[in-house]
């Protein structure tokens, strides 16, 4: 009877609780009770965690909403220009933890669910993680959007709503399986579903004339419902919005079927019109090539387009200002049809002349390029685009055929029409996405600068020449609330000791450590403070793998998603390597050391699953082998994703930052590891070069050919088998893992990749191996002496703080979109 008490308000005694002393825990608590039986229906006796969870995610959602409203109405009154930030990808995580972090509530909330009889720590670990992106393309989105909230820049962040995100990594016997992962199973409270926010995206059909203007009359009409999640920023200064679209089908029953027994066949059209915002494409750094796909592209762009003019004219008259009001930048080629999209919008639906409408296009769009790898260079064959989307089609001709005609203007030859045209008429003929984008734009970027140097110099390099100055570097950064404040607390608690409250909004404070690092006592309680995250992991390694690690040892990590460029497959080659020298020299003084690897292949990459294969199969001979008295040890640890991310981070010695040089664009778990205090072995790659440039080159390790080594040995031709010919280690390597040694059961299971290796290597794992165990023998000597191991974390915290992702968007918000963070 007590739980029905009516009113809003529940009576302490009801549940055997008494009112807290401090007036702000009172009230949360109260709230969170409120939630509990108003909203979740439950009782607190017998609520779950997951129910406490949800109470308490309800109540701190209150708080939330009360700043986005004041936020929403601020910039609409004073008229401030707003960012739209497209991507088909927010990898987002868990989100209670930080919104109590930025609302500065975590103290309070654990107090009131304490009074409570809840653990705080224990309902945290109830949130699913919200997995709608792949890798570091939509960790980055999801950055940005915090530090746009947190510095203040009005923002949208528009994508889909996937039921499914990326799916879940499952190994048994070394091999990955894939399930899906069902996270919003249980409801979703930081959602708002906007049932009256609907648009109609339109698929196949025709283009009709019609009174002399030309009509689209598509096949197929989807709706696209809009689910709006508050993106709070520190200090809850501003809340922006993230909006995700749902499709529906238009007519989700053919009732006239369904009564004549056609139960299946009457909701085909559902299920097909459902199926766009069913699931996350996979493949990371692979175009999708399905038609689904391209299905996926086009209505997340259309939808957040036609929000974006209704926004738009219900506060102006006309969308002629609609540059100085709108920012829309493009993650990637995939949401690039939104270009010829505003094209048809302005011209066909707002009657707009071609060269006004162009005005405002090119005025609106930026674009973002995160990969040069020439599979993941988008393009659509031209007979889909035309079936699947016609007028855009002839909108994207008409754009080429006024991009050709500047540059025959400029003097440029056939050679360089071929190469800048939209259309590759290599290929079976295919609109080239990136081309697109870049045309489309006023600003086009890399993601670092010897990402932005190659994209100049290669890919990009005629488009450069015909539209210049249009090429801009914003290196990457990555929010600092999630990934040292959250994930870190031991750390970020001595930090504010040492430096004050203030290093937690400012991290140029960090600059301030650089003194400390000579100081002995303050060495030892840093490493003190890296002791307790390397607990918690070696915790974590114990009840996932059964497997004992020793928190003492050196934490060798490499945690990203499963690629050959990425160049697992070296670590795994070193690690057999070390596994050699020391069962051949029992009793030499070696640095202990942890292997940990994390991170999914696409489900269709045969080569990817085979190397975490490997990684398993060296594990199980490592960790089994007596002989070496417990001095190396390897970890797989599954399924990783934003929340074991949190775990990891903070415990690693070592940050393995690997890639072929001039392939990984940028990175950004290099950057999450240096700053918890990691110290990177890698090659002169992406943001690598950057943090060298801050950390000083002793406290990094770097090795391995450069980008433009690599290049050349590509161009000259060389022969992998004369390296390992040359290379006794390597030789010897690569004979036990051909021979089976690690794979006894089969023998034969590697022979097809070190063959690989041996004729082809496209990138260049042999080539570096001699200088990766090389520079691996450094870091086993730096572990050596700890007074400079110390030295040198400490100074990678010390001097990375212009890795934050505040700093990029101001520096997007200065130099792309021109508006004023405030
Ligand atoms: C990055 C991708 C990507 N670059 C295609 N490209 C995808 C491409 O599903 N797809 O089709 C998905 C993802 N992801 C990464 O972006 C780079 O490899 C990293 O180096 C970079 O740090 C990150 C953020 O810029």
């Amino acid at each position: 009877g007590a739980e029905l008490h009516p009113g809003g308000a529940t009576s302490p005694e009801a549940h055997g609780s008494a009112p807290h002393s401090d007036p702000a825990v009172e009230a949360l608590r109260q709230q969170i009770l409120d939630r509990l039986i108003y909203d979740v229906g439950g009782t607190p006796k017998r609520a779950s965690p997951r129910d406490w969870f949800v109470a308490l995610a309800l109540a701190v959602r209150d708080r939330v909403v009360d700043r986005w409203r004041a936020a929403n109405a601020e910039t609409q009154q004073r008229g401030d220009k707003s960012v739209c930030y497209m991507s088909l990808e927010f990898l987002v995580g868990r989100l209670l933890a930080d919104s109590l972090g930025n609302m500065g509530l975590r103290d309070t909330a654990r107090d009131a669910l304490a009074a409570l009889g809840v653990d705080l720590g224990e309902i945290l670990e109830e949130e699913p993680d919200a997995a709608l992106g792949n890798g570091g393309l939509g960790r980055l989105a999801a950055c940005f959007m915090e530090s746009m909230a947190s510095i203040g820049v009005p923002a949208y962040g528009y994508g889909i709503r996937y039921e499914n995100g990326l799916f879940r990594q499952v190994i048994t016997d070394g091999t990955q399986h894939e399930l899906p992962e069902d996270w919003l199973q249980l409801g979703n409270p930081w959602e708002f579903e906007r049932a009256n926010l609907v648009y109609h995206v339109g698929f196949g059909g025709h283009v009709v004339a019609e009174n002399g203007a030309l009509v689209w009359r598509p096949g197929e009409t989807v709706r696209a419902i809009a689910y709006d999640t508050p993106a709070v920023g520190w200090q809850g200064h501003r809340v922006n919005t993230l909006r995700l679209w749902s499709a529906r089908a238009s007519d989700p029953l053919r009732l006239d079927a369904f009564n004549h027994g056609d139960h299946l066949g009457a909701q085909a059209d559902r299920m097909k019109a459902e199926a766009i915002s069913r699931v996350l494409y996979p493949g990371d750094e692979t175009a999708a090539g399905q038609e689904l796909r391209l299905r996926q592209e086009y209505f997340f762009a259309s939808a957040s387009l036609q929000d974006i003019l209704r926004r738009h004219l219900s506060q102006y008259d006309g969308v002629a200002n609609l540059p100085e009001k709108v920012a829309v930048q493009l993650n990637d080629t995939h949401p690039a049809i939104a270009v010829s999209e505003l094209m048809r919008l302005l011209i066909d639906r707002h009657g707009l002349e071609w060269d006004e409408a162009w005005r405002i296009t090119r005025g609106c769009f930026s674009y973002t390029n995160h990969t040069l790898m020439p599979e993941a260079l988008e393009s659509w064959a031209v007979p889909l685009m035309e079936r699947l989307l016609p007028r855009n089609m002839q909108i994207i001709y008409l754009i080429n055929a006024a991009h050709l005609d500047a540059v025959r203007q400029m003097g440029g030859d056939d050679a360089l029409l071929r190469s800048v045209s939209l259309i590759d008429e290599g290929n079976g003929r295919r609109v080239r996405m990136g081309h697109l984008a870049f045309v489309g734009s006023h600003h086009v970027n890399g993601v670092s600068a010897l990402h932005t140097g190659l994209m100049r110099d290669t890919v990009f390099a005629d488009l450069n020449r015909v539209c210049p100055n249009r090429i801009v570097n914003k290196t990457n950064g990555i929010t600092f609330r999630r990934w040292l404040l959250r994930a870190n607390p031991a750390l970020t608690s001595l930090l504010v000791d040492t430096l004050g409250e203030g290093v937690q909004s400012d991290p140029e404070l960090l600059q301030g450590l650089v003194r400390f690092a000579d100081d002995a006592g303050f060495r030892d309680r840093f490493a003190a403070q890296r002791r307790t995250a390397k607990e918690r992991l070696s915790h974590v390694i114990a009840d996932r793998l059964g497997l004992a690690v020793n928190p003492a040892a050196m934490f060798d990590v490499q945690v990203k998603r499963i690629h050959e460029y990425k160049r697992q497959l070296l670590n795994i080659l070193q690690t057999v390597a070390l596994y050699n020298d020391m069962r051949a020299q029992p009793t030499r003084d070696w640095a202990p050391r942890v292997k940990i690897f994390a991170g999914k292949a696409a489900a269709s990459y045969h080569e990817a699953k085979l190397i975490i294969r490997l990684a398993h199969d060296v594990a199980r001979v490592v960790n089994n082998d007596p002989s070496l008295r417990g001095q190396l040890k390897v970890a797989f640890l599954p399924n990783y994703n934003v929340s074991l991310a949190e775990v990891i981070m903070p415990a690693a010695d070592l940050s393995e930052q690997i890639s072929t040089a001039g392939l990984e664009a940028s990175g950004t778990g290099n950057m999450k590891l240096a700053l918890n205090g990691a110290l990177t072995i890698g090659t002169l790659d992406g943001a690598n070069v950057e943090i060298r440039e801050r950390v000083g080159d002793e406290n990094i390790f770097i090795f391995g050919l450069t980008a433009a080594e690599v290049a050349s040995q590509k161009r000259d031709g060389w022969d992998p088998r004369a390296v390992v010919a040359a290379s006794p280690a390597l030789s010897q390597v690569l004979d036990a893992v051909a021979n089976g040694v690690f794979s006894p059961e089969e023998p034969g299971r590697y022979r097809g990749l070190v063959d690989r290796l041996l004729n082809h290597d496209n990138f260049l794992v042999t080539a570096d191996f001699d200088s990766y165990c090389r520079k691996q023998e450094e870091v086993s000597a730096r572990w050596h002496q700890p007074d400079r191991w110390w030295r040198s974390a400490v100074l990678n915290t010390a001097n990375v703080a212009w890795f934050s992702s505040d700093r990029t968007i101001r520096e997007y918000a200065e130099e792309i979109w021109n508006v004023a963070p405030r």
